[in-house]
């Protein structure tokens, strides 16, 4: 038996040596300490020897050959992995000291960062989120806020007429109504979006721009609780000192009604073309929620009244990067949008 194990082990060495790949190492495996390998099968046998003596030495020589064809295995498999990893390697002529290029990444448009601000300060407030439609009705457009058909106030904010004989929403107001028919006091929503007017485009006016609108009703709201909300919101979105002032302002559905205007960031408050030489620029009107507003939103306006804001994000966002031309926001120029990364 001692010859067949010498045999054995010769054998293995020269195969073993010879293998080039790791599929070559298993099969040598397979073949030397398989459950049909010779060693296998001279372990079985050992008792058949009647000596005890050479049975545990027979027994010992066996283990030990064993033990080694199998480490010698590991080694081996080790070797050629390695080497059929760098053949792999040097086939595909990949150079892997290459610098690596990173792929062109997108990024978020500079409306979105600021919207997100806002949205987050204000949910923060308590305020959730809702979304109105952009191809709008003229009722919940116009009337339901107080302008009638023919009331000039509809001069101020023409837009486009579609063949279906809606509207292209004007303002994020559109949700104020929508908003009160699906909701019940204490209501307090913000909804941000794009709107569009029919307008002669400048440095500080586009036909496609976005507004958050903000709307709050419950029991003995005040002018000091909407003072209090915009002057949060702004010293946490400059989180600097920015002068505004408060002027009145007229709007069919807020009464009264103000315009917060901002101190123009761009000039300083020196006047440019941003500000149209006012050193000013309209960002944020208000007001108190009108009776009539309410009532056609089914609330009962001897019981709730409220305040309601119309954000005028696109410009906000000129001022926070001191952006001159509102143009630049919907023009597509990846050279400006990159700088938002
Ligand atoms: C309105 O749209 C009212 N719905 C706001 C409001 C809401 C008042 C609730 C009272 C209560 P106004 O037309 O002023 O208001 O527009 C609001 C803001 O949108 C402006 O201050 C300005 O910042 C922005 N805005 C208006 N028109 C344009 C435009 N063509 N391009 C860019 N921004 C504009």
């Amino acid at each position: 038996m001692k010859k067949r194990l010498n045999d054995f082990h010769n054998a293995f060495l020269s195969e073993i040596e010879a293998a080039l790949t790791p599929e070559q190492v298993r099969d040598i495996e397979i073949k030397y300490l398989g459950k049909k390998s010779d060693i296998h099968l001279m372990l079985k046998n050992i008792g058949t020897i009647e000596n005890p003596d050479e049975k545990r030495e027979m027994g010992k020589i066996i283990n030990s050959t064993r033990n080694e064809i199998q480490k010698i295995i590991e080694e081996k498999r080790e070797i050629v992995e390695k080497k059929s990893i760098e053949r792999k390697i040097s086939e595909n002529h990949m150079d892997w000291s290459m610098p690596v290029f990173s792929a062109d990444e997108g990024s978020l448009h500079p409306v979105t960062i600021v919207q997100r601000e806002v949205e987050s300060i204000l949910t923060g407030m308590g305020f959730s989120i809702v979304d109105g439609p952009e191809m709008e009705t003229e009722y919940y457009n116009f009337e339901a806020l107080n302008i009638p058909k023919f009331h000039p106030a509809r001069d101020m904010q023409d837009t486009f007429h579609l063949v279906n004989n809606m509207i292209m929403r004007t303002h994020t107001s559109n949700c104020q109504s929508r908003s009160m028919e699906k909701m019940k006091p204490p209501l307090k929503i913000i909804a941000p979006g794009k709107c569009f007017r029919y307008e002669a485009l400048d440095a500080s006016h586009e036909t496609a721009f976005y507004q958050i609108e903000g709307l709050l009703v419950d029991e003995n709201i005040n002018i000091s609780n909407l003072i209090a909300v915009m002057k949060i919101l702004l010293s946490e979105i400059f989180r600097r000192d920015v002068k505004v002032r408060l002027r009145p302002g007229y709007f069919p559905f807020v009464e009264p009604g103000f315009e917060l205007d901002i101190n123009c960031l761009i000039c300083g408050g020196a006047g440019c073309r941003t500000c149209k030489n006012s050193g000013w620029l309209e960002l944020m009107p208000c007001g108190m929620v009108h009776p009539n507003v309410l009532r056609y939103g089914n609330i009962d306006p001897e019981k709730y009244n409220g305040f309601a804001f119309g954000l005028g994000l696109t410009r906000l966002v000129m001022m926070r990067y001191g952006i001159a031309d509102i143009r630049l926001l919907n023009g597509g120029d990846l050279r400006f949008l990159k700088q938002f990364r």
